[in-house]
């Protein structure tokens, strides 16, 4: 069991640590961005998977801090990727987060204080957050794409909100999330759907990422498909920066 008391002390030590994962072009086949997901390994060496932690950091509202100390880190690292390419860094965000009434005012007190250019950054949002579609939620979209933040509705199909909400949403890009992408070479219905969602997506201007690719066969589905970007094992898993820029030395 994960105490609150070690998860702080992770926060306070500055002992959590961002992985990067690349998203690739598949039309160039380079890398355009990198997702930022948090690693926590304790002082006696057990590795916890943030789909525990973050959960428990959520609950506790400890996701506050432990999600300002990502955006920071991420914001201090892109500077390090700058030198392969104009590499952006995507940074998840849990609903609590999002909803904060400073939360605007945040990201771009962070951007100041690292010196990071807006268009650096994306911010990734589940389709649960987006789904509550309230007059607010809209609202801080807009603010973000007016500055140049690049918001991405993450595990996309997920949230059952269907396709025509994605019309009034201020968001430039959507993730399929990668139950739809396991058996795509395979299965006529997840063809179909992720046909569906990328046309969708093409004709308010959205680009689409594909999660979770892991083999050739489901690559040359996606491309057929006209999916525009790659995200998976295929590629590369998430890695610390340093193994990041050895990747991005050889593919950016
Ligand atoms: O990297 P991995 O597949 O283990 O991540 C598991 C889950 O944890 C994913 O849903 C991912 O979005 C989430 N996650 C990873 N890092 C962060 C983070 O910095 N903030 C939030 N809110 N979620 C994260
Ligand atoms: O919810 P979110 O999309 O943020 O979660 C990202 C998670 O997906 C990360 O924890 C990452 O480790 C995982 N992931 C990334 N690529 C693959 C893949 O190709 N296969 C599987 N099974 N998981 C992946
Ligand atoms: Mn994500
Ligand atoms: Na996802």
């Amino acid at each position: 069991v994960i105490l609150r008391s070690e998860f702080q002390q992770a926060i306070d030590d500055d002992a959590l640590q961002l992985h990067y994962q690349p998203i690739i072009d598949l039309h160039s086949g380079r890398v355009v961005t990198v997702e930022a997901l948090m690693r926590w390994i304790t002082p006696d060496g057990r590795f916890i998977s943030p789909g525990e932690f973050i959960p428990l950091a959520e609950s506790t509202g400890q996701i506050i801090p432990a999600g300002r100390w990502a955006l920071r880190k991420a914001c201090t690292d892109v500077h390090e990727m700058q030198q392969f390419g104009a590499i952006r860094v995507a940074v998840n965000l849990s609903a609590l987060q999002f909803h904060r009434a400073d939360f605007f005012d945040q990201v771009q007190q962070i951007l100041e204080e690292t010196g990071t250019p807006a268009d650096l950054l994306e911010l990734e949002l589940t389709e649960s957050i987006l789904m509550e579609n309230s007059n607010h939620t809209i609202e801080v979209l807009q603010r973000f794409k007016e500055v140049g933040i690049r918001v991405a509705i993450d595990d996309f199909g997920t949230g059952f909100s269907g396709l025509s909400y994605l019309k009034k949403l201020p968001v430039s890009k959507l993730k399929i999330d990668r139950i739809f992408v396991q058996d795509i070479d395979q299965s006529a219905s997840d063809q179909a759907i992720t046909a569906g969602v990328i046309n969708m997506a093409t004709q308010v201007d959205m680009e689409v990422i594909a999660e979770g690719v892991e083999t050739l066969a489901q690559i040359t589905m996606l491309k057929q498909l006209g999916c525009g970007y790659i995200q998976g094992f295929y590629y590369a898993k998430p890695m610390p920066l340093e193994e990041l820029k050895v990747y991005l030395a050889q593919h950016a």
